[in-house]
């Protein structure tokens, strides 16, 4: 696939939309901005919720792919989440299809796994895991990425699934030396994903170059992505803040850390 012109972005409002919107125009892409609340600074943005199909549609007209982050970020009761994440991310697949567009990239999260064990140093752990979803957000994940698979081998459109860690500016938790995703390494990865020559449904896992890595980022360097940033900068600060995890910690148990015990 040659580089995307025009790229919908859904759920730009947020905070990875926000790290997104100041990046990958400095890639070459050229953003049309979708979120339910409006965006600040932003008058052609469309402001819709993503079950409205109507919209999408008319947002996807002339659209070369889809980076769909609309959802919500974290635990909810189960209504919300079937709401914002699973029948919204059926909304977005039905409008690629309609109106042609075809390349997604999802934003999965680890979350969708959280509930495997965290692996041995040097071990990391494989896109080829079993699902073990630690929420009703995670399973949402789950949901979006077998999605994809359907709407891969059903009607050919190419996803990119990014298990992403901690997308934050700082890792702030000791867990965050291992899961953190530097903004900029966030643009470098939805850019290569976007960019790739993907046939099909692919999962990779989202996370800068950390020296303390937990997932396998063979698969994303495989698409190109390129990281440059490395949490093992801040370790000195947050071990002497907060000390190394117990072993009783569910951050130190399950890759999923907390999420597990919500
Ligand atoms: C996620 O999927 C959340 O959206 C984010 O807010 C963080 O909690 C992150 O996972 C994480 O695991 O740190």
């Amino acid at each position: 696939m040659s580089d995307p012109q025009t790229v919908l972005l859904t759920g730009a409002a947020g905070l990875v939309g926000t790290f997104l919107r100041a990046r990958l125009p400095e890639q070459g892409h050229r953003l049309r901005l979708f979120d339910r609340v409006p965006i600040p600074g932003e008058p052609d943005a469309v402001t819709a919720d993503v079950r409205d199909a109507a919209a999408l549609a008319d947002a996807m007209r002339g659209v070369d792919a889809v980076v769909h982050l609309a959802g919500i970020a974290t635990e909810a009761p189960f209504p919300d989440i079937l709401g914002s994440n699973i029948e919204g991310t059926y909304h977005v697949y039905e409008a690629a299809r309609r109106t042609g567009v075809r390349r997604i990239v999802f934003a999965s999260s680890n979350h969708a796994v959280g509930f495997t064990g965290r692996p041995p140093a040097g071990e990391p752990v494989g896109v080829d895991t079993p699902q073990r979803p630690d929420t009703y957000y995670g399973l949402s994940k789950c949901f979006g990425e077998n999605l994809a698979s359907l709407y891969a081998d059903r009607h050919g459109i190419d996803t990119v699934s990014l298990r992403i860690g901690s997308c934050f500016p700082e890792p702030t938790t000791v867990r965050m030396l291992s899961t953190w995703l530097s903004p900029d390494d966030c643009a470098r990865l939805v850019h290569a994903a976007l960019t790739a020559p993907v046939s099909g449904h692919q999962v990779v896992y989202g996370i800068s170059a950390n020296s303390r890595a937990w997932w396998d980022l063979e698969p994303a360097r495989r698409l190109g992505y390129r990281p440059q940033d490395d949490a093992e900068e801040y370790a000195a600060g947050l071990l002497a803040e907060h000390g190394e995890l117990a072993e009783d910690d569910p951050d130190h148990r399950y890759i999923g850390g907390a999420f597990t015990r919500m």
